[in-house]
């Protein structure tokens, strides 16, 4: 018995071995197989597809999933060199390697230039390693789509253009490759000039040698401001001297893309719209070009701070219809923009005692507006821009005091009730309202008989978040103390909804618009809404789970349930989740105060 047990132990284990061998060699078998498919169908696309083809939009930097986010409006000064050596600051580096970046690739570095490159960031907060690595000639995409390719323009009707571009202590290679680009990609016959202006910089790469360099090239000046005004000052010099039917300013860390100018020009023709390109990213680490989101507004919040946002359903089916064709924006990032010569002076240039830099954007699109222009987006003109995380350069006095000073004259000008409500919530920027000399700029409203804020709302922007005479504005306060706000950290990112400290009636986190529809409004365009289990904020939207009857002391959804402050770790309810349940007589978690605050 034992015997022929040992026996057929051996026997079976002999045969188990080569089962599990067999096996083994089977999945090592599918495995590879696997693997050379793969890399096969790699292969096969590759070849078939250019890569640009397989980008999608950079949604981290650009716009979130909730159709916005913070790119441009950064206004953190930066510290201009860090602790770099004049040598290095002043050096310019350019030394291009052949087929870096070429078609828009990244460049990718060694890790040891990786080290240089963080050290030297500071200088332009973009990665000037890579950038001097590219060719200043480099070859980009045709970015646009097949229905903006099929647009046929009369080339010969289209007005000529003036190219502007400001620059204050740019890198060599960028600010040239901005140049080339426009050179290699305009027609001839459209392209008046480029018109380059130095707004007073200091790096010693700009003086002689940027002169020597644009001297040996056809249609480009070089103009340069004294003393450092800032980017209104100096659009302006180059504004006052350009020859072109079109004014097309540019920033100075710009690649403009094949058949860029002919849809701006066409549209900018027509004498009553400022237009402008798709604006499409080029990554501040590897200087790849990628596509931005295929349809964007441009906004602001209740700070006023410069905003990405998913256009309006209206909108969107208008372009889905016809995507070759420019659509309005109530507000352009500011940066690129195509407009006739003769508009831009008869709406009154820009406001010159804007310094430095920021509000002019939103200031020339209200007025656009207000004053019976437009203001458009054309995606058939795809234009690359450098978003920087940070300002590289100083801002004198401050940027706060910079800003603000900006922003205290875009709002007194134009904004009619509204500035109200921003300077009662803004109190450092109302504090130097009344230094700002806008008598010349209040004079040219009354002149052009431009249109009040409130029509510019209903009728430019009628999705907007803002409180208004018909909303009711003010703090939503739970019986148990807390009150319903955006937690802070997240503004503008959405997430999930929780009870927050109640704080000051000055506090624009804690305070909602409420729409006689129901709609409960944040900051930022976001609205509270019923998810999944759980109330979130998220982009306002015709959606019905963003509804919420005020019932007396209860807030409803459309199928009954209550918005519920569900206490756990806090007996305030502070941090604790906001969700809609079951209404429950007893639940004081369900019962809401409405404290108004008066916006204005
Ligand atoms: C955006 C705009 C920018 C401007 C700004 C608000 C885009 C892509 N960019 O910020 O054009 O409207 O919002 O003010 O829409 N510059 C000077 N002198 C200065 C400061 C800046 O000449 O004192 C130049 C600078 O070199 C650059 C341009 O002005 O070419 C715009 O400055 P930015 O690139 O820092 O602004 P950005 O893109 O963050
Ligand atoms: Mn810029």
């Amino acid at each position: 018995m034992i015997l022929r047990k040992d026996f057929c132990l051996s026997l079976c284990r002999g045969r188990k071995k080569k089962i599990v061998t067999l096996i083994a060699m089977l999945i090592f078998l599918i495995n590879a197989m696997f693997y050379v498919s793969l890399e096969l169908y790699k292969l096969k696309t590759k070849n078939k597809e250019p890569w640009f083809k397989s980008l999608h939009f950079d949604e981290n930097s650009y716009v979130d999933k909730s159709g916005m986010r913070v790119i441009v409006g950064h206004y953190v000064g930066g510290s201009a060199g860090g602790n770099l050596s004049e040598e290095e600051i002043n050096a310019n580096n350019y030394s291009p390697v052949p087929g870096a970046g070429e078609g828009g690739r990244p460049v990718q570095l060694s890790p040891r230039e990786l080290i240089r490159a963080r050290e030297l960031y500071a200088l332009h907060s973009y990665n000037i390693l890579v950038s001097d690595k590219i060719s200043i000639n480099r070859s980009l995409p045709d970015m646009r789509s097949e229905s903006c390719k099929q647009v046929q323009y009369n080339i010969d009707s289209l007005p000529t253009a003036s190219v502007i571009i400001v620059f204050h202590n740019e890198a060599w290679s960028t600010l040239m490759r901005t140049v080339m680009s426009v050179l290699l990609r305009s027609p001839e016959s459209l392209l008046k000039e480029i018109i380059l202006v130095d707004d007073a910089s200091e790096r010693k790469y700009l003086g002689k040698e940027l002169e020597d360099a644009v001297a040996k090239l056809d249609k480009v000046r070089l103009l340069r401001n004294k003393e450092r005004k800032g980017l209104v000052g100096a659009r302006l010099m180059g504004a006052r001297t350009a020859l072109g039917d079109v004014l097309l300013f540019l920033d100075a860390h710009c690649e403009v893309t094949p058949g860029w100018i002919e849809p701006l020009l066409d549209r900018a023709g027509s004498d009553d719209v400022f237009i402008c390109p798709h604006i499409d990213l080029l990554s501040e680490d590897t200087l790849a070009y990628t596509k931005s989101i295929d349809a964007h507004w441009g906004a602001f919040s209740w700070r006023l701070h410069f905003r990405w946002l998913m256009p309006s359903t209206e909108v969107l089916l208008k372009k889905s219809e016809d995507p070759s064709k420019p659509y309005p924006t109530p507000a352009m990032a500011g940066g690129l923009f195509a407009v006739r010569k003769s508009l831009f002076w008869r709406l009154g240039g820009y406001d010159e005692g804007m310094l430095i830099w920021g509000a002019e954007n939103l200031e020339l699109s209200w007025r656009a507006w207000q004053c019976g222009a437009r203001v458009e987006i054309t995606s058939c003109s795809r234009v690359g821009h450098i978003f920087r995380r940070h300002s590289p350069y100083k801002y004198p006095g401050g940027v706060a005091k910079v800003l603000n000073a900006n922003l205290a004259r875009a709002a007194s000008v134009w904004m009619d009730e509204w500035a109200d409500f921003f300077f009662k919530f803004n109190p450092a920027i109302a504090a130097i309202r009344d230094l700002q000399t806008v008598a010349d700029r209040d004079q040219l409203r009354k002149n052009l008989k431009c249109k009040s804020f409130k029509w510019y709302l209903e009728n430019v922007w009628p999705q907007h978040f803002f409180p208004t005479d018909d909303r009711w504005f003010g703090r939503i306060k739970n019986d148990k103390g807390a009150c319903i706000g955006v937690t802070a950290g997240t503004p503008g990112l959405g997430g999930p909804a929780a009870g927050v400290h109640c704080a000051s009636d000055l506090d624009l986190e804690r305070l909602v618009v409420y729409t006689p529809e129901g709609r409960i409004m944040a900051d930022e365009g976001l609205c509270l809404e019923q998810g999944n289990g759980r109330a979130v904020w998220k982009s306002c939207s015709d959606k019905k789970k963003q509804i919420w009857q005020q019932k007396g002391p209860r807030l409803k959804t459309s199928s009954g349930q209550c918005l519920t402050l569900v206490v756990a770790n806090d007996k305030h309810g502070v941090g604790d989740p906001l969700t809609a349940k079951r209404c429950r007589e007893k639940d004081t978690g369900q019962i809401w105060h409405f404290e108004r605050v008066p916006w204005r």
